[in-house]
């Protein structure tokens, strides 16, 4: 593949409901969509999935995800391509890109671009570039409340709407009371909550009083940094432990392995997998691998991503490793006042089943793309990085 030019957009999308979490709540999000433009004239789009604060875990920000793309990323990628005259594959993608530390969320756009990339060229859903089937699949939503009325409500729409599966938002002193009720009102339902780490090690203590509701799981109660510790709590709760924030990598889920493996056991440790957290599909897909293997459920998750970005998580749910419904919905209908895509994406009756339309199944709405926010820079990716450019020599 030959690039011609890199840039990057930044897309307003206005959330129908707002959605609260243990750090805050969410109305208005600010993304940057990276595009790659090719020597054959195509365009590929992907989604970074900031939040506006790095409040759930760091770089996550919309300015720290603007600095990696416009510093160091995307001139990486300009030096790579003018080195070895093009970009041969993913691997190529990734190497060019592999010494910066960390910036998964940026990373993860410029190589969803490149998946769009390939999928075009290869007039194929991305499902088989993936490995995937044209499977069904339950889909899940995630309720960010602020008050056990307002979860009722949520969950309420989303179970006249079909969905089988509900994830709902807690935090200390917001646990039980919400659980209860949901359970009282949906006694068969497959019920699963998220702390976004915000319990430590006092307070997780209270966790213990949702082991008698069946949930399926408890995502990330702890710290966004810790592996050791949840694999230390998981010993003590019934539910099985979820990790999100604190997964990057395939290395990071071998760690998990290790600890559960020698602890509570592999059946109380399951993974959320969200794309851009672990850098990209690529890792995403090794990680949907190795949990398989070990015996480790695992999800797709998300970050309130555009129609653009569910679209392309869906076709991840082809994997057949991936076990567990996802969230790729939002209780009561769409996420947001406009999307990026020619139309919205629906699951009748809570499933969605993956066909042959190329791409991501889904198509960008270009005018109203462009007219959703601003072109913030672009690189002319033909060209050999300016000197004034500070990078580490290639060996
Ligand atoms: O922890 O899964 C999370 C949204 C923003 C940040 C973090 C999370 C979430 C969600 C929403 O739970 C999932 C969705 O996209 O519907
Ligand atoms: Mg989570």
């Amino acid at each position: 593949m030959i690039f011609t030019r890199a840039s990057v957009r930044l897309i307003d999308l206005r959330l129908r409901t707002p959605f609260t979490t243990s750090f805050g709540t969410a109305t208005l999000l600010r993304r940057p969509f990276v595009v790659l433009e090719t020597s054959d004239g195509r365009r590929g789009v992907g989604e970074v999935p900031t939040l506006p604060e790095p409040a759930y875990k760091p770089e996550v920000d919309t300015p720290s995800v603007l600095t990696s793309l416009r510093e160091w990323l995307l001139p990486s990628l300009r030096n790579a391509q003018h080195q070895d005259g093009g970009v041969a594959d993913i691997g190529a993608l990734r190497q060019s890109y592999a010494w910066v530390k960390g910036a998964v969320f940026a990373k993860s756009g410029i190589e969803a671009a490149y998946w769009d990339l390939l999928a075009q060229q290869a007039d194929v859903p991305l499902w088989r570039l993936w490995g995937g089937e044209p499977r069904s699949f339950d889909v899940g939503v995630s309720i960010g409340g602020a008050s056990t009325d307002a979860v009722l409500r949520l969950a309420a729409q989303a179970v006249d709407r079909g969905y089988h599966r509900l994830k709902v938002k807690i935090w200390p002193g917001f646990d039980r009371d919400p659980v209860a009720a949901l359970r009282q009102r949906y006694p068969e339902m497959l019920l699963q909550v998220d702390a976004n780490s915000a319990y430590d090690l006092e307070s997780w203590d209270r966790l213990k009083q949702l082991d008698e509701f069946g949930l399926l799981l408890i995502e990330q109660p702890l710290f966004d940094d810790d592996v050791v510790l949840h694999a230390r709590i998981s010993r003590n709760l019934k539910t099985p432990i979820c990790l999100d924030e604190s997964i990057h990598s395939l290395r990071d889920v071998e760690t998990a392995i290790s600890l559960w493996q020698e602890g509570a056991g592999l059946d109380r440790l399951i993974i959320n997998i969200k794309p851009p957290r672990v850098a990209g599909f690529a890792e995403a897909i090794a990680i949907a691998q190795r949990c398989r293997a070990a015996g480790v459920q695992t999800w797709i998750g998300g970050m309130l991503d555009s129609a653009w970005g569910k679209a392309m998580n869906l076709q991840l749910n082809g994997l057949t490793a991936i076990g567990l419904p996802g969230d790729h919905f939002s209780p009561g209908g769409p996420y947001f006042e406009e999307d990026v895509t020619t139309a919205p994406l629906t699951a009748a009756n809570g499933r969605v089943t993956l066909d042959d339309t190329a791409r991501a199944g889904s198509t960008i709405d270009w005018r109203r793309f462009e007219r959703m926010g601003p072109e913030l820079f672009s690189l002319d990716l033909r060209s050999p990085t300016s000197s004034g450019v500070r990078m580490p020599a290639r060996p």
